[in-house]
């Protein structure tokens, strides 16, 4: 996808600070982090929302998550708590139109979200 920046950063056309990559995804550490500990874990794939999912990606959603408990663990975040977020479509506030999975933590976070 030649306008997606999530597909120049995979590709390493445009700069980041990539703190994980393996076969099936990247994670970065978002450009405007909203809690001490904010990384986007992305699919090398190019899927705009998850509207796009099919029966096809089933082990590739898996393993987004187990990336990103992961990495919560690399942070030392794993035992306080965290939280993941998929944003989908205007509603939820999505402005890249690549899915990627939040990974939020290093605070306290509220319930019900914004
Ligand atoms: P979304 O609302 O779920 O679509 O969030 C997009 C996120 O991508 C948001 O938190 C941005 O700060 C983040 N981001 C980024 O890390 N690097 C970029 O070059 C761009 C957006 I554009």
């Amino acid at each position: 996808m030649p306008d997606c920046i999530f597909c120049k950063i995979r590709d390493g056309q445009v700069p980041a600070r990539i703190v994980h990559r393996d076969e099936h995804c990247l994670a970065i550490e978002d450009i405007n982090p909203q809690a001490p500990t904010h990384l986007l874990v992305i699919p090398l794939e190019h899927i705009p929302t998850m509207n796009d999912l099919t029966e096809a990606h089933r082990e590739l959603v898996g393993h987004l998550h187990l990336t990103a408990a992961k990495l919560a663990r690399q942070r030392g975040i794993a035992d306080r708590g965290y939280r993941l977020v998929f944003n989908t479509w205007r509603d939820a506030g999505q402005t890249v139109f690549h899915i990627h999975l939040h990974l939020l933590g290093g605070r306290p976070m509220e319930w019900p979200p914004g």
